[in-house]
């Protein structure tokens, strides 16, 4: 038998470092590495979104350096190794008194209570799945009511509702509870703004009383001397307007230059290129049958046959906007590395 590697604390607390891989769902590593999963596609805990493209289920894995550990707090599940925190709030909003503002509010009470209990209380990225996302209901469109749960949550937390929020998506499923992923870690990232855009935060309240509350993207350091950048969900908006009204093809190209300036402003921030084909993208398609007319557009800007092309997947998702028609997320690394 062999001794146990020793391990300063020194390099723990600096830098052990946050791995990304995007697998099949059968690949997956033990749960001694792995932080978290989300899944899409077949799998028992995928989320209610059909996958369009490709075929089979697929986990965006988030993997950890030393001992995982998995917990459960009220309505969330988590799993931390000291340094990187993944987890998943979960909530019946059907069965929830208050409905939808009163579930979300529940799932980032408890959620926060995790990070502050925790050695990693810096959100880096928020996913949000919601059912029936653009639905009236009480009055009030479903979006609203979880934005208006939202951000109550941030501030009776005191976390920043406006300058400084996560990098975050919501998206409209057909089915399941509310579900919110979240990864976190010791140090804040940087968050980042597109100068096209209005910040989501100080939306007009024509978009609803309470404004999302979410960056534009962050900048994370995620150790061993690397970078991720962690992009929104991003969508055909300009100022704080839908572009392109019914045409899929120039709102996915509008998504994509919005999502070229925010790779400019973190390639100058982190002094390293995040190039296009170097990201891991997730497209959200409201329509299933413009699969192709977006997967067209997506694969004219990026590339056909680059490693961004094969690994993208497609979702049949609702955007939080009646009329946006596609929304599409992205995440990176520097410096590149092929993990072949
Ligand atoms: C937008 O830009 C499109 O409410 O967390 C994108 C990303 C959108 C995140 C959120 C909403 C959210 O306003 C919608």
């Amino acid at each position: 038998m062999t001794a146990a590697p020793v391990t300063s604390p020194s390099r723990i607390s600096a830098a052990a470092p946050l791995v990304f891989r995007r697998l099949q769902l059968g690949n997956l590593p033990s749960d001694h590495t792995l932080l978290g999963a989300r899944v899409v596609g077949s799998g028992a805990d995928a989320i209610g979104a059909t996958l369009l493209a490709p075929a089979g289920s697929w986990a965006d894995a988030w993997i950890g350096d030393g001992q995982v550990e998995h917990r459960q707090h009220g309505c969330v599940r988590y799993a931390s190794n000291g340094e990187w925190l993944h987890g998943v709030a979960e909530v019946d909003d059907a069965a929830t008194d208050g409905g939808l503002r009163a579930a979300t509010y529940r799932a980032y009470a408890d959620l926060f209570e995790v990070l502050a209990r925790s050695d990693s209380p810096h959100l880096l990225r928020l996913w949000n799945y919601v059912t029936d996302i653009n639905r009236e209901t009480d009055g009030s469109e479903r979006y609203r009511q979880f934005n208006a749960g939202r951000q109550q949550a941030f501030l009776e937390a005191e976390r920043s509702a406006f300058e400084g929020s996560p990098a975050a998506c919501a998206l409209g499923t057909r089915s399941g509870p509310l579900r919110v992923y979240f990864l976190a870690g010791r140090r804040a990232p940087l968050a980042i703004e597109n100068p096209r855009q209005v910040s989501a935060y100080r939306y007009p309240t024509a978009y609803g009383p309470r404004a999302p509350t979410f960056s534009r993207a962050a900048l994370a350091d995620i150790g061993a001397g690397r970078q991720a950048l962690f992009i929104s969900g991003t969508a055909s908006i300009v100022g704080h307007e839908t572009m392109h009204l019914g045409d899929v093809r120039r709102q996915t190209q509008e998504s994509l230059n919005n999502i070229g300036v925010l790779r400019e402003i973190a390639s100058q921030r982190a002094g390293a290129g995040f190039d296009a084909d170097q990201l891991i993208y997730t497209v959200y398609v409201r329509r299933s049958d413009d699969i192709d007319a977006v997967r067209g557009e997506f694969e004219r800007v990026v590339g056909a046959t680059n490693r961004a092309a094969r690994e993208a997947l497609y979702l049949h998702a609702d955007i939080c906007r009646a009329g946006l028609l596609v929304e599409i997320e992205a995440h990176g690394f520097v410096p590149f590395e092929d993990p072949t």
